[in-house]
């Protein structure tokens, strides 16, 4: 057999050339993987020296074994099982493999922008699907911003009655109420994910202001800011109307207000207490309408503020040099390759102060980059065009000088939604890098085995797209792909 088709690439894998694969009855693809998952001998041993996450997955002529010292290592078995499955004459079987398998980091994420435009449950759960297929386990739900507020607070109605209804070019808008919320963390639970909430602040935050006015500064007009409602539409950020532009860094919420405090506790309790997960995600990007100064102080307070309701902080990278930051605060780095304009200072900030990063070179798995300069979605500042060989070629520990694999939680894949409608838009966008994003975080390093290589990865892909096809992905037919 050539490359079997294993996305991400297992640590440990032994294909056992000349032996018979195991043939599964069915007529169609799916018939024969609920065979395969129905027919595979499942043990859960504590002492097998495989993590909280890892597996191993036995097969021959005369049967499936899969072995895993908790629930989640036997869920990521059955992802690998389930990939293994082939057509072969008119029938299906599983080649004959031995693999051994660990992830590398322990936070393997995706991010899922429902502010810019808002993804129903379903959407949400299709995208959770297709991440915990790729052994993600860790969903950030970006749910606020300039454009909407996308998530109920019942101590402040006035978020979803005032700041909710519209999005991105004039497109509806919507919010998740509790119910919704709790939906979407008990499916992600089922697969194994975490949900990992974002308010975006003290930037990114005009939304706030339809709703409660008394917290937000008047928009700061750069020339850029002009510029880009020039270029893309959506009209000037303007106090009290909705923006449908995609221009960021104009807003911002008051520093020096005890009211702002009030806000952020009501809020950031609300969200604790509904979400299982440990992380709290407080935004910190792009506030380039407050003062330097302001915005250390307000992070560190706000980072304080998520420790005493005992979740661990995430803010996004610029937060990390902020004086009296919670040192337990995980960063989130979304600078380039190469890092540019100190950002890999404020990245070094968080290991420093005793936590870790999690990376997301935007220029590597930013999933809304354009594939190509004439592709019809995706924006193009990181560096695009992004070619999924982009997407690929780059290992987390040689990211940032000073920065290796104890210093680096993990590796998320952000999907900003400025340009994106519908579930065919983000699989478009996402696949097949997303699976880049996926081998980043779980698979050995760069180079370090035979699997983890471009011409490995591209061959791997190819095969995978009879399943990702019968699955109802839109993936992206990339002509860098071999595709099957
Ligand atoms: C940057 S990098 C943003 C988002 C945009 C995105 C579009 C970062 C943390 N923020 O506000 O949606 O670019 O690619």
């Amino acid at each position: 057999m050539s490359q079997p088709a294993i996305v991400p690439a297992p640590a440990h894998l032994r294909i056992a050339a000349d032996a018979e694969p195991f043939g599964l009855p069915g007529a169609e693809r799916d018939d024969a993987i609920a065979a395969a998952l129905d027919t595979v001998e499942e043990t859960v041993d504590a002492d097998a020296a495989l993590g909280a996450e890892g597996y191993r997955l036995t097969v021959d002529a005369f049967g499936l074994r899969a072995e895993a010292a908790s629930e989640a290592g036997l869920f990521y078995a059955r992802q690998t099982l389930t990939q293994l499955v082939a057509p072969s004459g008119d029938g299906w079987v599983v080649p004959a493999v031995a693999i051994t398998d660990v992830p590398r980091f322990a936070y393997r994420g995706v991010m899922l922008d429902v502010a810019r435009h808002f993804f129903p449950v379903e959407t949400v759960e299709a995208y959770i699907d297709r991440a915990a297929a790729l052994k993600f386990n860790a969903l950030h739900l970006h749910l606020s911003d300039d454009q909407g507020w996308r998530i109920q607070i019942d101590s402040r109605p006035e978020l979803t009655a005032r700041a909710s209804a519209t999005a991105v070019g004039g497109d509806a808008g919507g919010f998740f109420t509790k119910d919704d919320y709790r939906r979407i963390v008990d499916y992600a639970a089922s697969r194994h994910v975490i949900v990992v909430p974002e308010i975006d602040m003290p930037g990114h935050t005009h939304a706030v202001g339809l709703a409660y006015p008394e917290l937000a500064e008047e928009p700061v007009l750069s020339d850029e800011i002009l510029a880009t409602a020039r270029e893309y539409g959506g009209g000037t950020p303007t106090s009290g109307t909705p923006y449908e532009g995609i221009a960021v860094g104009f807003s911002s919420l008051k520093i020096h207000d005890e009211a702002t405090y009030d806000f952020v506790s009501d809020v950031l309790g609300e969200l604790a207490e509904m979400t299982p997960g440990p992380y709290l995600h407080i935004g910190g990007d792009e506030a380039l309408g407050t003062d330097p100064a302001d915005f250390a102080l307000f992070v560190s307070r706000v980072s304080r503020m998520v420790s005493d309701l005992g979740k661990t902080p995430v803010a996004w990278h610029e937060a990390g040099t902020a004086a009296d930051l919670s040192p337990d605060t995980v960063g989130q780095y979304w600078g380039f390759l190469t890092p540019t304009d100190g950002m890999d200072d404020k990245a070094r900030a968080f290991v420093a102060n005793g936590s870790q990063v999690i990376v997301s070179p935007a220029d590597a798995i930013y999933l809304d980059m354009k594939y190509a300069d004439d592709a019809p979605l995706g924006l193009t500042w990181a560096n695009a065009p992004v070619t999924v060989e982009r997407a690929y070629s780059w290992d987390p520990a040689a990211l940032i000088d000073g920065i290796a694999d104890d210093g680096i939680l993990g590796v998320e894949a952000p999907m900003w939604a400025e340009t994106l409608r519908t579930l065919d838009d983000i699989d478009h966008m996402a696949f097949p890098r997303i699976a880049a994003a996926a081998e980043a975080a779980w698979s050995p390093a760069l180079g370090s085995t035979d699997l983890r290589t471009w011409e490995s990865f591209r061959s791997r892909v190819g095969a995978l797209g009879p399943l990702w096809t019968d699955a109802g992905i839109a993936f992206h037919a990339s002509d860098e792909i071999p595709w099957v």
